[in-house]
This record gives C-alpha cells, structure tokens and sequence, in this order.
C-alpha cells in the first residue's frame, strides 16, 4: 500500500506560505465619461491598497488621463502622469493618500483617491485642506470620508 503521509517539511513549507503577508494585487479604476457618481469620474473614485500593490488607471473612454496630484502624495514619492488615452500605472510603496486627477476634467471633479496602508489623523487633515475647484473639493471630500 502507497505510503500518503506528507514529509514534516512539506507541511512547514505550506505553513510558512500561508503566514506570510498576501501577495500584491491590481486593482483597475476605470476613467469614464459617465458613472454612477455622474460625469466624468474615476471608477471607483475610492481605492483602499497595501504597499506593493498596483493601480492600472484604464482609459476606459476617450480624453482621460491620470496623474498624481502635487500637492497630495506622501513625501518623497515620484510624480505618476499618465498620458491622455493612455493606461496609466501606479505603483505605490509609501502609506499615505495618493490624490488622482484627469488634467482635462479637474474642475468637472474628476478626481480620485488612493489610500496606501495606514494614514494618521494628520495625513487626512493635510489631504482635507489641499484647495481645488469646486467640483473636485466635493468628490474627494466624499472620498476622504471613505478612508480609515
Ligand atoms: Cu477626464
């Protein structure tokens, strides 16, 4: 008779796999010209991600793009800008708030927002106080009440 005992290592092997932290994902946000928040919008305009993972801003209509915003993105990060039609890729390391806009429809609201692990009561109160136009200042107003 066959022996189906499976060797001690194997099972440390399977244990350790197990334990170890979940492996990067990919998350897609669509840029379209019309979505269950209305016109012109980043879908979904929320996005909650680990360090590592990796944001694929899909020009699933025509004249978007994407790009991190100057004045919200954690200290030392690289500036992302992604071209118009153009998938637009981020990657994000540092914990903190990634602000997204689409250049052309800034002040139509087209905004996004990226939160990379944790973020401290201070981060949101300097996300909170990044002036934009009117539109936008309302979408991710809604977006900052979604981050914890
Ligand atoms: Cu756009």
């Amino acid at each position: 008779m066959t022996d189906l005992r499976i060797p001690a290592c194997l099972l440390t092997a399977a244990v350790l796999a197990f334990s170890l932290p979940a492996a990067a994902k990919e998350i897609v946000v669509q840029m379209k010209n019309q979505g269950a928040d209305g016109s012109m919008v980043f879908e979904p305009s929320f996005v909650k991600a680990a360090p590592g993972d990796t944001i694929r801003f899909k020009p699933t209509d025509a004249s978007h793009n994407a790009e991190t915003m100057a004045n919200m993105l954690p200290a030392g990060v690289t500036p992302m800008k992604g071209g118009m039609n153009k998938e637009a890729v981020l990657t994000v390391g540092k914990s903190g708030l990634y602000g997204i806009k689409c250049m052309p429809h800034y002040s139509m609201g087209m905004v996004a927002l990226v939160q990379v692990g944790k973020v401290t009561p201070a981060d949101i109160a300097a996300a909170r106080a990044v002036k934009m136009p009117p539109f936008a200042a309302k979408r991710m107003t809604a977006a900052l009440a979604k981050v914890k």
